[in-house]
């Protein structure tokens, strides 16, 4: 269980940033989406989770019915939908005389539809299922749920009723909203249909998790989350194009730093602007590369200019946890996050990471021509100096981390994103990590797309291209409508949390190779 609870969390509100970040809430777009058709969930031990969805009737069939206690049905939207369901209620045989009782079970997948919440054993809250029970006291009569759901099926059971009557459901839709300015997406019009396919997905996804702030999940956790941000504001950039958001959420992190001047690694934004106490190392350096991108995207000087000490000041800090030998300083209180993976040792990527970050925070010194170049510029070269020297195993020819040295692939993958070492010996070391069994692995699309990014600036396209189908391509062939959270091609029940039934299925940063093809043409 990864859980932060920081007692002393004093944060300093800026409020002409918060005030900005308000100024530029988005409007959202909304379109009305119906039902396609009435569907049932069966075990299938060759799909994921082992449940798939076989099609009953088209949804115009369902006013012909009426349902009595105990009885149910299953809707499909069709495609995933992140918005406001509404439906009206007929009762049919003598007039109601007691109560409507109901109960909808709302899902991404087969598997919500088919495993009963109640069964949820994970760490996560359990109140992220999507689930209701409604009393309806008068019939005829509109059903309009206030929560926001993130679905493709809906299940609708009927718990109680009386003995002298039953209900008709009509009218079913559902409100879908984004703030995405979906109009300015260019096509793609890719030769490759697998790749033309991953395009689509990957900004359906994108687009459903663009609402207020860019969240990292319509179902879960539905907040903006700085690493999630990063990957999403690059893939917006390539698509929508809807920049004043990630000026938004820049905003909105710069808003509520601690009192030393850290953001945090998440932001709740209702009922007011709220910081989370969870501090990560590599997200609160992420507030410098986010801004990097964004100004590389727009050339805004103005965000640039009011941004740019909070940016600094996560390069400070970063540089703060440096030990004498200017390596990360590992220990059992500190969280990066880098990836979910069991097990895995954050010292060396973190290293790699901090090595990332200060070569864009030297490139905003320069364009700003603040007198922190230079300091930024000698910090730099000792943190290289020092992965080459004390994280690096010169017999085995890997990065090693923690006082364990362990081989893993986030070191790797962060460590030729770094760019450290020239593009052949970068070449060499992936293609050397393939043959490394005992490396620890990567566990989320996040972990991925580093991967493939880190495969496309050492010269290996093709592999990349490769990389891209089996993993991204195996989430379709899984009948992916939105790109998941987590995906292991080898344990496709994988969740870090104890449970796929709490794992998002529309997740932000699992959206990227829309950028990926877009940016290196692929
Ligand atoms: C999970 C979510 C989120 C991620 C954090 C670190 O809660 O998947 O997207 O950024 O972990």
């Amino acid at each position: 269980m990864n859980i932060q609870k920081i007692k002393e969390h004093v944060i300093v509100r800026n409020e002409l940033f918060i005030d900005k970040a308000e100024e530029l809430k988005p409007a959202l777009h909304t379109k009305t989406i119906y039902p396609i058709s009435l569907v049932e969930v069966m075990q299938d031990e060759k799909a994921i989770h082992g449940w798939s969805m076989a099609f009953t009737a088209p949804y115009s069939s369902l006013k012909e019915q009426a349902f009595g206690k105990k009885e149910a049905f299953i809707l499909d939207f069709g495609d995933h939908q992140v918005g406001y369901l509404a439906f009206d209620i007929r009762p049919a045989g003598s007039p109601p005389d007691a109560p409507l009782k109901l109960k909808l079970t709302i899902g991404e997948m087969p598997v919500e539809m088919a495993e009963p919440f109640d069964s949820y054993d994970g760490w996560l809250a359990s109140s992220w299922l999507q689930e209701e029970t409604l009393f309806v006291d008068v019939l005829p009569g509109r059903v309009e749920l206030p929560r926001r759901y993130s679905f493709r099926y809906v299940k609708v059971e009927v718990l109680e009723t009386s003995p002298k009557y039953k209900v008709v459901f009509e009218n079913i839709e559902c409100s879908a909203v984004t703030s995405a300015h979906c109009e300015k997406v260019e096509p793609l019009g890719h030769q490759d249909p697998l790749l033309q396919k991953m395009d689509d997905i990957s900004i359906k996804t994108l687009a459903d998790c663009m609402q207020d702030v860019f969240e990292d999940g319509p179902k879960r956790d539905r907040r903006l989350w700085l690493g999630d941000l990063r990957l999403q504001a690059l893939a917006n950039y390539k698509t929508f194009q809807t920049n004043d958001l990630v000026k938004r959420c820049l905003y909105l992190f710069a808003g509520v730093p601690n009192d030393k001047g850290q953001v945090t690694a998440n932001v709740f934004v209702k009922p007011e602007l709220i910081a989370d106490d969870t501090l990560l190392f590599d997200y609160s350096l992420f507030f410098v590369s986010t801004l990097y991108d964004y100004y590389e995207a727009t050339k805004d000087m103005a965000t640039l200019i009011d941004l740019w000490p909070t940016a600094l000041r996560q390069v400070e800090l970063g540089l703060e946890r440096l030990d004498e030998r200017h390596v990360v300083i590992d220990s059992e209180e500190w969280w990066s996050f880098i990836d979910w993976q069991e097990g895995l040792n954050k010292q060396a990527p973190s290293q790699a990471v901090l090595i990332y970050v200060l070569k864009q925070a030297i490139h905003l010194a320069d364009v700003l021509h603040t007198p922190e170049k230079p300091m930024l510029a000698s910090r730099l070269r000792d943190a290289v100096e020092a992965a080459k020297q004390f994280l690096w195993d010169e017999q085995q020819q890997f990065f090693i981390s923690g006082a364990d040295r362990q081989v893993s692939w986030a070191s790797h993958v962060w460590m030729v994103l770094a760019d450290i070492l020239p593009k052949e010996e970068n070449q060499a070391l992936l293609n050397r990590l393939l043959t490394a069994d005992e490396a620890v692995g990567m566990a989320t699309p996040y972990m991925y797309h580093h991967y493939v990014e880190a495969l496309l600036l050492s010269g290996e396209r093709e592999k990349a291209i490769e990389q891209m189908k089996v993993y991204w391509g195996g989430m379709l062939e899984d009948g992916a409508d939105t790109f998941w959270e987590l995906y292991d091609p080898n344990d496709k029940n994988f969740s870090p949390y104890g449970s796929h039934l709490i794992n998002s299925y529309c997740h932000a940063w699992s959206c990227t190779p829309t950028y990926l093809i877009r940016k290196y043409s692929l």
